[in-house]
């Protein structure tokens, strides 16, 4: 007899707030592979909407009571990426991909944990459809392929591994994908029409908290192929960090994301952030912000020199 994943059919799979792609494809994934329902916590992107619209794929449902609820979290492991009520769920499970440091999950009894080093929740997904050998369907196969493509940037950015390639390959196939550069350079284009968003919002959009011992900081993300029409917003941005500076953090920081060049622009709100900025990433600011070449992800480049920093 062998160990064998199983949850409650009335488990709810929830991922991190400002969700992404990967998080809520994960728990649409998830949801339709052990039974129970998606959660989002907060309005997908437009990135998510095009993917879902795509295989023709209804969004989850919102909800952010998580109290005495059932609850298997994807694609994140810190009370800091989920509602405040998520520390009174009762976690049955926590699938992830990120590091595992302060605030996370902790429960007072065992749970199911599966941390992988793959550059995408939605890989590990993929692959427990294969170990329980269930049938990937056309749909749950887009869904699956597109976190995948969202987190690896269409799989170039340098931390994704070949089991995300080899199952995106699968997946695709499944899902009638031909061209996966293509279909990931649409996903890029969709989540680069930012037009609709205000500045506070474009901040939001991608954005999580850190807490480093006492000290919490907000770190937003945005990535496009028409980067220097959101640096346009740069005035209001810093308007927008500068005022939830106020909401408790130490500080707040903001990357500017060019896609057609890998390279990103990391701003502060203000000074004393931007010290943090120069002193973490041992570079002085320029123009807008600090500079880094070749540096595009959060979780890889940008909050382990910051979090370092904190913590030294
Ligand atoms: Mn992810």
């Amino acid at each position: 007899m062998s160990f064998q994943l199983s949850f409650p059919s009335n488990a709810l799979f929830v991922g991190h707030k400002n969700p992404d792609t990967d998080c809520t494809c994960s728990a649409i994934a998830a949801a339709n592979l052990w039974g129970g329902t998606p959660i989002i916590q907060g309005e997908l992107n437009p990135e998510t909407t095009f993917v879902l619209e795509q295989f023709g794929v209804k969004a989850p449902a919102f909800e952010d009571n998580f109290a005495g609820k059932d609850v298997v979290v994807v694609d994140h492991n810190q009370t800091t990426q989920s509602a405040a009520s998520m520390t009174e769920a009762n976690i049955l499970s926590i699938i992830d991909h990120h590091a595992v440091q302060d605030n996370f999950f902790f429960q007072k009894g065992p749970i199911h944990i599966d941390m992988r080093t793959v550059a995408s929740c939605c890989t590990i997904i993929a692959d427990y459809y294969e170990e329980m050998n269930v049938e990937i369907t056309k749909e749950m196969a887009g869904v699956m392929l597109g976190g995948i493509l969202s987190d690896t940037l269409a799989l170039t950015v340098p931390h994704t591994t070949e089991i995300d390639k080899e199952i995106a390959a699968k997946l695709a196939k499944i899902a009638g994908i031909e061209d996966v550069a293509d279909f990931g350079q649409q996903m890029l284009i969709a989540k680069s029409d930012l037009s609709k968003y205000t500045a506070a919002e474009i901040l939001n959009l991608d954005y999580k908290d850190f807490i480093f011992g006492d000290i919490k900081i907000g770190f937003g993300v945005c990535e496009s192929l028409l980067i220097d029409k959101v640096k346009a917003k740069h005035d209001e941005i810093t308007a927008a960090m500068i005022n939830n500076k106020k909401d408790g953090y130490s500080a707040l920081f903001f990357a500017y994301v060019d896609l057609t060049t890998n390279n990103s622009v990391v701003i502060g709100a203000d000074d004393a952030d931007f010290k943090v900025l120069e002193q973490a990433f041992g570079i002085s600011k320029s123009d807008l912000g600090v500079a880094l070449e070749g540096k595009i992800s959060r979780k890889n480049d940008f909050i382990p020199p910051v979090s370092a920093y904190y913590n030294k």
